[in-house]
């Protein structure tokens, strides 16, 4: 059991071909040591005032630091990064569309125990997805080694094809082992979980996953990212955060706007909001589905 590597230059449908084949792929070094170190200099202050979690599950000596559109810009250009979208835009795009789930550094602490191994997908209520049908997909940009002493994500790759609800542990799994500047993707359906950290040194990796557009965020960005922030930042980093609508009308306001004009009425009304791939999606549901007259 192995967990696949590509290098750099792999293609958005390279990725998203070996999620599909194995729930789990590391890209190696996307990011060059120095930008890593320039977005933890970003990150280290917040990472420094979170308090660690309040369970098991979330690691009681494991520090989860959000919002990080709002707290961290360059973790803005990880959230839009080309191979992210790339790779969600193959890999999920048998709905209409999507969006960003949650944005978060995972900073692992010396003496944390492996996790629980989970699907992360159980987030959803604990809802069985029919086999095979994705609902996300996910990153953890290593922002440090990860390795099998400091707690890198341990994965059983093509779990995503196993039945739900099942059990394992720790020596069910592999270590997801990558230098830092590396991703590991994985689906909202592999089974995996953190690593326990053996070592001395804190392990850390942010976490940015995506899921289909029509489920809800796990991390509330209307209200994780204020406002008068929200109004300085892309129109796509935007639409990713959640102003857009999910399918045909799902997060509209008021009278049927696009959510897009309450965060930016100066931008040019673009009527209800799609993009041409979601235009054209919606086009061959009606073709289906609607009332043709
Ligand atoms: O930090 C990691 O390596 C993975 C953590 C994880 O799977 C989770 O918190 O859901
Ligand atoms: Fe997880």
């Amino acid at each position: 059991m192995q967990l696949t590597h590509l290098p750099n230059s792999a293609s958005g449908e390279h990725v998203a071909a070996a999620l599909t084949a194995d729930g789990a792929v590391i890209v190696d070094s996307v990011l060059r040591s120095d930008q890593v170190d320039a977005v933890l200099a970003e990150l280290q202050p917040w990472i420094d005032k979170t308090k660690p979690g309040v369970d098991r599950f979330s690691g009681r000596n494991t520090r989860r630091t959000g919002a990080l559109i709002t707290r961290s810009p360059q973790c803005r250009e990880l959230v839009t990064h080309p191979l992210a979208l790339a790779t969600c835009n193959t890999f999920l795009s048998h709905a209409t569309s999507f969006q960003l789930h949650l944005t978060q550094v995972i900073a692992i602490g010396p003496g944390e125990p492996a996790q629980q191994i989970h699907r992360d997908q159980w987030a959803f209520d604990f809802f069985s997805f029919p086999k095979d049908y994705d609902v996300q997909c996910n990153t953890i940009w290593a922002m440090t080694d990860f390795t099998e002493q400091n707690g890198a994500t341990r994965v059983i790759p093509g779990s995503n094809h196993f039945d739900d609800k099942l059990r394992f542990s720790e020596t069910d799994t592999i270590p997801a082992e990558m230098s830092k500047g590396s991703v590991l993707f994985y689906s909202g359906s592999v089974y995996h979980g953190g690593g326990a950290n053996h070592s001395s040194d804190t392990r850390i990796g942010v976490n940015i996953t995506y899921n289909l557009s029509w489920l809800r965020q796990e991390e509330n960005q209307y209200l994780a990212v204020p406002l008068e922030v929200a109004r300085t930042l892309p129109v796509e980093l935007l639409r990713l955060m959640g102003y857009q609508r999910g399918a045909y009308a799902l997060g509209y306001v008021g009278d049927l706007l696009d959510p897009i004009q309450i965060v930016r009425p100066d931008i040019e009304n673009t009527g209800l909001g799609y993009t041409d791939e979601t235009r054209k999606k919606l086009k061959q549901q009606q073709s289906t589905f609607a009332d043709q007259k």
